[in-house]
């Protein structure tokens, strides 16, 4: 019992929206063996509707509103005052749509994951599914990547890739890109919180060795 406690790897996981990949989360959680505890669910959102899923999980939720904010650095700061307190070892961005600022990416170097709607370092940004529609690609998908402060730029940790149909729609791709991405976040989480995945000086590092540039890669 006593080293079941040391082992568990609390989280704090950030979002705006809908929370899709905090449910994803939660249900990885709730196998039993999980090392995951979701300590709390923080939105800059009041009606993004993953703070009521943590609600429903019973999970600790806050809002910090960053219009209420004079600029990012002081939004940041009250934003790492609210993650402290819950004393998590990682912190989990699950379609937090706030940039970072350097301040910020420093204080949690290393313990910052991020899932991002495309094949990084493709499509950077916002709108991924439709700018990789407009650019004909065959291919698209998801990545998991640690936070740097260049946006969507740290080293990728697990990237999975799907094919691209003919009559897809960007709500199309998007619909069979998340599926991947509730497969892969979880994943990349439990290798975090089993002390299987960190970040070393050259990229990430899953069980001692070095990941490819491309992270661990899924492939239908
Ligand atoms: N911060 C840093 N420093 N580095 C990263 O890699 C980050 C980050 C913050 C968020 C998620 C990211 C994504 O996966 C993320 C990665 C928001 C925007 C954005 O332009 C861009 C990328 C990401 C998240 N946000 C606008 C802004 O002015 C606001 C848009 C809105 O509110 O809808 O912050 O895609
Ligand atoms: C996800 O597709 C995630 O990759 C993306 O937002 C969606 C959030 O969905 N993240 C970004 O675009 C970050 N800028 P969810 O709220 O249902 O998890």
């Amino acid at each position: 019992m006593q080293e079941r406690m040391s082992n568990t790897c609390d989280v704090v996981v950030l979002l705006s929206g809908s929370g899709s990949n905090l449910q994803a989360l939660i249900d990885s959680t709730r196998t039993g063996d999980s090392p995951v505890r979701i300590a709390a669910v923080i939105s800059n959102r009041a009606d993004a509707y993953g703070l009521q899923r943590a609600r429903d999980a019973g999970i600790d939720t806050r809002t910090l509103d960053h219009k209420a904010f004079e600029g990012r650095e002081a939004f940041d700061a009250a934003l790492i005052e609210l993650i402290d307190a819950f004393n998590p070892k990682l912190v989990v961005l699950a379609g937090f749509m706030r940039i970072l600022s350097a301040g910020f990416v420093r204080h949690y170097q290393g313990r910052l994951l991020n899932i991002h709607p495309s094949l990084l370092p493709k499509y950077k940004g916002l709108h991924t599914h439709q700018r990789a529609l407009e650019a004909g690609d065959t291919e698209h998908g998801c990545s998991v990547h640690f936070v740097t402060e260049e946006l969507d730029g740290g080293p990728l940790v697990v990237q999975s890739v799907i094919p691209v149909e003919l009559q897809d729609s960007p709500q199309s791709l998007a619909q069979r890109v998340h599926v991947q991405e509730h497969l892969i976040y979880p994943m990349a989480v439990r290798w975090f919180a089993e002390d299987r995945l960190l970040l070393g000086e050259q990229g990430a590092l899953l069980d001692g060795q070095l990941l490819a540039a491309s992270g661990h890669l899924i492939r239908p």
